[in-house]
C-alpha cells in the first residue's frame, strides 16, 4: 500500500488545503463557493477526518470520487479501519466523538467505508512553484521529510503512524522546529480560532466542522483565505 502520494503541479489552476470537515460538506461547498473555487482547474487536499459529527459522513466517498479531491487519513478515518478490522477499540468513546453513524451501520457498509478509507495516504507531497509542499493529518513524525518519507516506504511503525495522526505536542509545546525538506506542512486535527504557523508546519483546521469558520490555504502562495459562513 503507497502510504505516500506525490501530486504533481497543478499547471492550470489553483491547490487549496482545507482543515478537518467532520462531516460538513454542506459547510465546505458553501466555503468554496466564498473563495470562488473552480472545480474544472482548481484541486482541494484534505489533511483528513471527513467524518464523524456532522450529518454529511456518508458522502465522503463519493468527494473522494472527485478528481479534483485528495485527502490524507486522518485518525477518525483510521477508526473506522480499525473497527472493521477487529482491532481493539473503545467503541464508546469512538461513538462519543461522532462515530455513531458508522457504528450503527450495516456490516456490509462499514466494509465499504473501511475498504476506501484504508487506502487512503497518510502522507500528500505536492509540488509547486516554490517547492514541495506536505500534507499530514497531526505532525510529521521525524525532524526530516525524506526520513518520513523513507519510513512510509517501509511501512511506519505503530508510534509513528499514531504521531502523524493523533499528536498535538507541537502546538501543546509551541515547538518552531521546522520539518526539513519542505516548503511548508500542513496539517490539521486541532481546531483553532486562526491558522497558526509554528516553523513551516501550518495547522489549519479554524474549526469549519464547529461553526462553519472554513480556513483555505492556497500551496503555491501559502496565503489563507477565509471563508465565514453566515448562520
Ligand atoms: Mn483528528
Amino acid at each position: 500500500m503507497g502510504r505516500l502520494q506525490r501530486v504533481a503541479r497543478n499547471e492550470r489552476g489553483r491547490d487549496f488545503a482545507v482543515g478537518d470537515i467532520h462531516g460538513h460538506f454542506r459547510r465546505l461547498e458553501q466555503a468554496l463557493a466564498l473563495i470562488g473555487f473552480d472545480a474544472s482547474r482548481d484541486r482541494l487536499f484534505s489533511v483528513g477526518d471527513l467524518v464523524d459529527r456532522g450529518p454529511d459522513s456518508e458522502e465522503a466517498l463519493a468527494w473522494l470520487q472527485r478528481p479534483w479531491f485528495f485527502a490524507v487519513q486522518g485518525n477518525h478515518e483510521a477508526l473506522a479501519v480499525a473497527h472493521v478490522q477487529g482491532q481493539w477499540l473503545d467503541v464508546e468513546l469512538y461513538r462519543a466523538n461522532g462515530g455513531a453513524w458508522f457504528l450503527d451501520s450495516p456490516a456490509a457498509e462499514q466494509a465499504r467505508y473501511a475498504e476506501q478509507f484504508a487506502r487512503l495516504p497518510l502522507a500528500l507531497e505536492i509540488d509547486t512553484l516554490a517547492g514541495p509542499v506536505g500534507v499530514l493529518h497531526a505532525d510529521c513524525p521525524s525532524p526530516s521529510w525524506q526520513a518520513w518519507c523513507d519510513q512510509l516506504a517501509v511501512g511506519p511503525v505503530k508510534a509513528a503512524q499514531d504521531i502523524c495522526q493523533w499528536s498535538r505536542r507541537r502546538l501543546q509545546q509551541n515547538d518552531p522546529t521546522p520539518v526539513a525538506g519542505l516548503r511548508a506542512l500542513i496539517v490539521g486535527h486541532t481546531p483553532g480560532p486562526s491558522v497558526r504557523v509554528l516553523g513551516n508546519v501550518w495547522h489549519i483546521d479554524t474549526g469549519g466542522w464547529l461553526n462553519g469558520h472554513f480556513s483555505f490555504l492556497e500551496l503555491a502562495t501559502l496565503d489563507v483565505r477565509s471563508a465565514r459562513r453566515e448562520s
